[in-house]
């Protein structure tokens, strides 16, 4: 096991691996930026560095700042939590080549899961579900037309770099897919300096379900069931669920299987997520891989038992999983509400500032994942997402109430926050229904007078 592990990473993500590590023995070391100076996890560490100014681009971006962090400190390995240098393969080299190790997959897994087109060929290798489309990267119109002609419009333009919603562009004639493959390509060479972009099917009303899988180094990769990640606004999650509601078991079990073989034939190590749209027929069509823990493992976590952040650690210092697949099995149902330091009556405004009152629910099932505590002020530098308030329960219907009793009780002022919104959507009939799609959100939103305040 790793004697001292650097965390590339802040808020609750890093009070989580300090936890997960800690448990294993291992000692933590936190970087942290000027604008963190405060951050209340940092107390939980056994050493913290400062490795500049707020802007990520200055301190949390620092490959080099952080690398010397970890070598002053003889930190042995290095967790990069979600967001930041988390998918960044150049970076996993790097460490590589330091001697440090980086908890989660080799550069090249990386790099071959994060490029879309080589991770849909691994798809379809493994028997994974994928939409219809070019197999390669297009190279010009014409190409692009004939995939359409073969496939039918509508058609999405996908940038192969791309991820999150960026450098797409929906086709539904031949003009739409000329002027969109120009566009994309150029947006995706200016954003990701990889102009690659191919084109498939494009799917109007269906619901985000992804695959959590685990791989270790001895060749084992298992997957921990599905989550369903459907309510969200601008590709921003805001509620996330396991198991995936309505999902028939046996196909279940085939998408769940199909995405842990891709990882095995990509010798992966480490947590990854294996995204997909599902139609309203339980049609699955794989998206994308991600190369990290999620923000929502810990609905995973909850209903598998599973610890997903100390198995990340452990088999990135060689160990085998700690569970085989047949070891595997679902119980109850749990929710995660994301709590975000935001005004949804005023455009979702990031709310900074101070934190005066926070006072968090408790109780059988209820686990809240937060850096913060009163007294805390929220920096305006980084992502607005506070804390996330996971519950679990015997069943779907039962994990609405809890959570809707649990929300009641977390009393956060006076900034703003998407804990009312949350208790709203909760209790809508689509989401209590399970009959949703990733636009519900924004729908209701449209529809809706503001959320009164709590
Ligand atoms: C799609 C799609 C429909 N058809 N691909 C958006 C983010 C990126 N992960 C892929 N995305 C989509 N890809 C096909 N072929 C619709 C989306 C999409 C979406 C997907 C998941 C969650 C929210 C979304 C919101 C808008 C569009």
């Amino acid at each position: 096991m790793f004697e001292r592990i650097l965390i590339a990473n802040r808020g609750e993500i890093a009070l989580r691996i300090i936890r997960a590590a800690r448990e294993l023995g291992c000692e933590t070391v936190c970087v942290f930026s000027e604008a963190d100076r405060n951050g209340p996890w940092l107390e939980q560490a056994d050493q913290a560095i400062c490795i500049g100014p707020g802007p990520s681009a200055e301190s949390y971006l620092r490959i080099d700042r952080i690398i010397s962090a970890a070598e002053t400190s003889h930190a042995d390995a290095i967790h990069p939590g979600y967001g930041f240098l988390a998918e960044n393969a150049p970076f996993a080299e790097v460490c590589r080549d330091c001697n440090i190790e980086f908890i989660g997959p080799s550069p090249e897994a990386m790099a071959l899961l994060g490029d879309k087109i080589s991770c849909k060929r691994m798809a379809r290798e493994a028997g994974t579900p994928i939409f219809p489309g070019s197999e390669e990267a297009i190279e010009d119109p014409d190409e692009a037309l004939q995939v359409a002609r073969e496939i039918g419009f509508p058609v999405i333009v996908k940038a192969a770099a791309g991820g999150g919603g960026r450098g797409m562009r929906i086709a539904r004639n031949n003009d739409d897919l000329v002027e969109g493959l120009a566009s994309a390509a150029q947006e995706a060479a200016a954003a990701f300096g990889n102009g690659a972009v191919y084109v498939e099917k494009f799917l109007e009303h269906a619901r985000h379900v992804e695959v959590q899988c685990l791989g270790d180094k001895h060749g084992n990769a298992v997957h921990l069931y599905n989550r369903d990640c459907t309510s969200q606004r601008r590709h921003q999650k805001l509620i996330e669920e396991a198991p995936a509601p309505g999902v028939d078991p046996e196909i279940r079990d085939r998408v769940c299987e199909s995405a842990a073989a891709m990882l095995r034939n990509a010798r992966y190590s480490g947590a990854a997520t294996v995204e997909f749209l599902m139609d309203r027929d339980q049609h699955f069509y794989m998206l994308e891989v991600n190369t990290r823990v999620q923000v929502e493992h810990p609905v995973t976590e909850a209903v598998t038992g599973v610890d997903i952040v100390k198995e990340s650690i452990r088999v990135a210092a060689g160990a085998p999983l700690s569970v085989e697949q047949h070891d595997i099995e679902l119980r109850g149902h749990a929710i995660e509400c994301r709590v975000n330091a935001e005004d949804p009556d005023r455009g979702f405004m990031p709310q900074p500032g101070l934190v005066e009152q926070f006072a968090i629910p408790g109780g059988m099932g209820v686990r809240v994942d937060t850096h913060v505590r009163a007294g805390y002020r929220i920096p305006p530098n980084y992502d607005s997402m506070i804390g996330k308030l996971i519950v679990h329960a015997g069943d779907r219907t039962e994990a609405i109430a809890r959570m809707d009793s649990a929300i009641g009780e977390f009393q956060i002022g006076p900034i703003k926050t998407t804990l009312p919104l949350h208790k709203r959507l909760i209790a809508a009939a689509p989401f209590v229904e399970h009959d949703f799609d990733i636009h519900w959100v924004e729908r209701l939103l449209e529809d809706a007078a503001p959320v009164a305040a709590d």
